[in-house]
């Protein structure tokens, strides 16, 4: 134990005087038994860079298509074809009902994500950010993974620039980080064969930071990868990173186990989430913001891990398919109050964003405007009553 603290202790200077870790230090991080130490030094990290702020944003999600010729083991929410039970492939009617649904909402950004779908023309990708441009000029579409990013490119034949050029003429703002999985060959095989490899991914996101374009990036974990296999993929991102600084935030993305191939592996655990938080804080120096996706966590973990490194509980979500099809419990939306409360009660002021992390109000402990922060409101217990 002491050799171990000797060693925790180094790390902690290293991360005192801004001296990038190793992949030893990180591995080392992860198996380190402490979890509050772990925790601590994290936390140094994330109040050096945002102070006591926690962001989050207004947001929903549309997932147009959930047909898809990628066959990745761990996926619960894609159908191979058209006629397959709860396969679907959305109208841009439909679309841009999704939007008028919402149009007294304050919401500032829609995350757009789709299966690999076999005959949709390209237009259809373009057309689906023009529908949604028209009602909403100012909204921000966070659209499209790396991975259909490549799938695009190979299918119609363009480069990764020429693709998104096109779609940033439709109206794209910024790409999430879905896709990533873990970069590791041997992991990849396993999960998700013949889908972009890791280079691919990278690639995409280095071209769209050179166009000017920013994103996130993500890790899947709790599936059949080690944990040096973790600390490599976060390890090639840092790196990415470094040569372009295009990503914003990093989001671990925990294993879901129903409704796929992969089946009912032990789903990661409370600790395994705040260490994963904590490591990547502590790994990835230069990335800005480290997120917890409240709605695989659950909102109890997404609390906590406000002391563990994050920053950022991402948003309101809204109809969020890919982890709900795969068995997540946790609610489908939250307000804008019960994140504020979520925030408040872990000692943080909550911080609206907008996706490029412009700030949009700050809690100043009174009243959201327009919305009652009401100590009444539920917020740790799972299957919340959507507020408006
Ligand atoms: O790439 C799919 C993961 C990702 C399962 O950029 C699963 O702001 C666990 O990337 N269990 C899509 N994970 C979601 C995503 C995301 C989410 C929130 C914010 C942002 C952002 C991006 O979900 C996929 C895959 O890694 N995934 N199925 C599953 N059963």
């Amino acid at each position: 134990m002491n050799t171990h603290r000797a060693r925790f202790d180094e790390i902690a200077r290293k991360v005192d005087d801004g001296t990038p870790l190793s992949f030893d230090d990180g591995v080392f991080l992860y198996r380190y038994p402490d979890l509050l130490a772990l925790g601590a030094l994290a936390n140094r990290v994330r109040e050096r860079l945002h102070g006591d702020r926690t962001y989050f944003n207004v947001n929903f999600h549309i997932n147009p298509t959930n047909v898809c010729v990628a066959d990745c083991k761990f996926c619960s929410f894609a159908r191979l074809t058209e006629d397959m039970p709860q396969a679907y492939t959305m109208s841009l009617d439909e679309i841009r009902q999704k939007l008028l649904d919402r149009k007294d909402q304050p919401v500032t950004e829609i995350h757009i994500v789709n299966g690999l779908h076999h005959n949709l023309p390209f237009s259809y990708y373009e057309d689906c950010l023009r529908v949604l441009k028209e009602i909403r000029p100012d909204i921000h579409l966070k659209a499209y993974t790396a991975v259909e990013i490549h799938y695009f490119a190979e299918k119609f034949g363009m480069t990764y620039a020429e693709v998104l050029e096109r779609l940033m003429a439709a109206g794209l703002g910024s790409l999430p980080g879905g896709g990533a999985e873990i970069f590791a060959e041997r992991a990849r095989r396993k999960l998700c064969r013949g889908k972009a490899t890791a280079e691919q991914w990278l690639e995409v996101h280095r071209t769209a930071h050179r166009l000017g374009l920013r994103s996130n990036c993500t890790m899947l974990y709790g599936t059949v990868e080690t944990l040096e296999e973790r600390v490599d993929h976060m390890l090639r991102l840092r790196a990415l990173q470094e040569e372009t600084g295009g990503f914003q935030t990093f989001i671990p993305l925990a294993y879901h186990p129903e409704g796929n191939a992969l089946g009912k592996l032990p789903e990661p655990t409370g600790v395994d989430h705040l260490r994963t938080y904590a490591v990547a804080r502590l790994l990835l120096h230069n990335v800005p913001h480290i997120k917890a996706y409240w709605i695989m966590v659950g909102v109890d973990i997404a609390q906590v891990s406000q002391s563990f490194g994050v920053d950022d509980l991402d948003g309101t979500v809204q109809e969020e398919k890919i982890y709900h099809m795969a068995g997540a419990d946790t609610p489908e939306a939250l307000s804008r109050a019960q994140l504020v409360r979520l925030i408040r009660e872990a000692g943080r002021i909550a911080v609206e964003r907008d996706t490029l992390y412009n700030v949009r109000w700050e809690d100043d402990g009174g009243r959201l405007p327009g919305i009652r922060v009401d100590a009444s409101v539920p917020y740790s217990h799972h299957r919340l009553p959507v507020m408006p």
